[in-house]
């Protein structure tokens, strides 16, 4: 039985991969920060919390020393280094955490993995966000299109990537890189403009709100599912040899876009209810981003969602979730 280690265990894509891993026989354990409402925890993990409740810990990217105990206790045939300050705009009120946490952190865990398990696969959370506004030619972004970051999470994220470049290149540690851009799901956080448009609009909808405000309805976003996205950290993990990938899905939708499908999916105009406040806006803004994963896909990668019926999902879970209150 393999056994898989998980920073941000609890994060969205913690939860999925836990699953994805758990049908697959591995043996989870997992890294959580501490929440004031112990009931938030966890709440992702809830289908499968009775599998793994005994292998989650207490542990911080930015402390080092529990990084160390936990990998010293677990040692781990794979780790999934997942945890972040992953808000793109909150990291432009928070850069020194979001670089303690993103850029510091990964180093603290890579430290960990050298003196303790340099034998373990390390999978990385790398981000489109690292591109910036930089594109190829053709419009998209792939593994060799120049990095650009536009925010401070984007900056420690570049930080990141190439230290995990750098360490696989010096120490011979089976270190990869997935760089993936946007992937949701129901269990977004709202915060984030997938699930904050379809969230509120279901509530016009049942009239327990009358307006959505927004930033920027122009970008455009490379949008996949969150479930889907899982299945590439694991496959990279799965190779011969490290390496770095990029995973998208090659079709862009600008936030307009978004808007139009949910409301219109509901038998809404968002024009009826969608405003723009600029406190919403970035200082810097990543205007597009579309990624070509044909080095992912050349290893076997596969998508079940598309942009619609990831959506659809979305919006069935809102509907159900008021149906019920
Ligand atoms: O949903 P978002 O906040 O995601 P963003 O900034 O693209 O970052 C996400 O994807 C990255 C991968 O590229 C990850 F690395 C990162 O951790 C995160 O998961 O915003 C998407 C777009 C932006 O252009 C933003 O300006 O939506 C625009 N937007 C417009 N109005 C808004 C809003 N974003 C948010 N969060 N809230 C708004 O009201």
């Amino acid at each position: 039985m393999k056994i898989a280690l998980i920073t941000g265990i609890n994060g969205q894509d913690g939860s999925y991969l836990t699953e994805l891993l758990l049908e697959k026989g591995y043996e989870i354990h997992g890294i959580l920060k501490r929440n004031s409402v112990a009931e938030n925890q966890t709440a992702r993990l809830d289908d499968v919390y009775h599998l793994i409740k005994d292998n989650l810990y207490y542990a911080d990217m930015t402390d080092m020393a529990s990084l160390v105990r936990v990998l010293q206790e677990v040692q781990p045939d794979e780790i999934y280094n997942l945890a972040s300050q992953s808000h793109v705009r909150i990291s432009f009120d928070q850069p020194i955490y979001t670089a303690q946490t993103v850029a510091v952190g990964t180093m603290n865990l890579l430290e960990a993995i050298r003196l303790i398990c340099p034998q373990v696969k390390m999978y990385q959370a790398s981000s489109s966000e690292m591109f910036g506004n930089s594109m190829d030619g053709d419009g998209y972004q792939r593994e060799t299109t120049p990095m650009n970051p536009t925010s401070p999470y984007g900056c420690a994220k570049v930080f990141g990537y190439n230290l995990v470049r750098n360490y696989r290149n010096s120490y011979d540690l089976f270190l990869s890189n997935g760089i993936l851009f946007n992937h949701e799901s129901p269990r977004r956080g709202t915060n984030f403009v997938t699930n904050k448009v379809v969230k509120e609009a279901v509530k016009i909808k049942y009239g327990l709100s009358d307006k959505l405000m927004l930033g920027n309805l122009n970008a455009t976003r490379d949008w996949g599912h969150a479930k889907d996205y899982v299945k590439a950290m694991h496959l990279i993990l799965q190779q011969d040899n490290p390496n770095d990938f990029v995973c998208a899905t090659g079709v862009s939708h600008s936030v307009r876009d978004l808007c139009n499908y949910t409301f219109s999916s509901l038998g809404l105009n968002y024009k009826d209810y969608v405003g723009v406040d600029e406190k919403y806006y970035r200082p810097e803004e990543l205007d597009d981003l579309k990624g070509d994963s044909s080095k992912l896909k050349s290893m076997g990668f596969k998508y079940e969602y598309t942009f619609e019926s990831m959506l659809d999902e979305m919006i069935n879970f809102w509907i159900d979730f008021y149906n019920k209150v």
